[in-house]
């Protein structure tokens, strides 16, 4: 059985594919669309809370939440993604849960308010509002990242990835990353990657 991972590239399984790229795996997606989710019987009997992504391993593990699958299949494949001390283990732990928390909530809604939902649902003022929140976890990130290429360790791990995944979100919301010069490098960087590349050409 190769790793399943249910949901569809165009959603948060976009990190666990993006991920999947870059540790090479032997992957399959189910797909499954936001939309269809919480009626969709094969992910209600893995994930409770019938939200995508989940995934199946190939040993039958079953894990929800995209960025737990992250720190799993990163943790589970070790290599230059994967913590090489328990120092780099708790940096990416930090900067995967800062992301989640900090930037996730207010990227998200500007990206609905912007994108993805019709427009008549559409409230300018609420995506200006939620890009408003995220200018000073954006400035942090652009102080720690003076003379640093990446988030955990001297090269790129799972944290950068868990991170990009989540602002990438705020740029194709229209935040103006002019002002963070050292994380629009960074997340230039990140998104380059022919791994990323390979799981954003899954979204068309
Ligand atoms: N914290 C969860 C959020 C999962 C989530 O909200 N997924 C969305 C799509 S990206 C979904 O399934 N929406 C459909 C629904 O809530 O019914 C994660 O990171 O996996």
């Amino acid at each position: 059985m190769t790793l399943k991972i249910f949901g569809i590239a165009r959603s948060r399984a976009f990190r666990n594919i993006w991920l999947s790229e870059e540790l090479g795996l032997d992957y399959e997606v189910i797909d499954i669309a936001p939309t269809d989710a919480h009626q969709d019987e094969r992910l209600r009997a893995l994930n409770p809370n019938a939200r995508i992504p989940a995934i199946e391993d190939e040993d039958g593990t079953v894990i929800w939440e995209s960025i737990a699958i992250n720190l799993y299949l990163a943790g589970k494949h070790r290599g230059e993604l994967s913590a090489d001390d328990a120092a780099e283990y708790g940096r990416i732990l930090q900067w995967s849960f800062w992301g989640v928390t900090e930037c996730e909530p207010n990227a998200l809604e500007a990206l609905r308010h912007r994108m993805l939902w019709p427009e008549e649902r559409r409230v300018e003022a609420k995506a200006v509002e939620a890009l408003a929140a995220l200018e000073r976890p954006f400035a942090t990130l652009n102080s720690y990242l003076e003379g640093r290429d990446y988030l955990a360790a001297d090269r790129f791990t799972v944290a950068d990835l868990n991170v990009a995944s989540i602002l990438g979100w705020a740029k194709a919301a229209g935040m103006d990353l002019a002002p963070y010069p050292n994380l629009k490098a960074w997340l230039s960087r990140c998104t380059s990657r022919p791994a990323a590349r390979k799981a954003t050409s899954l979204m068309r």
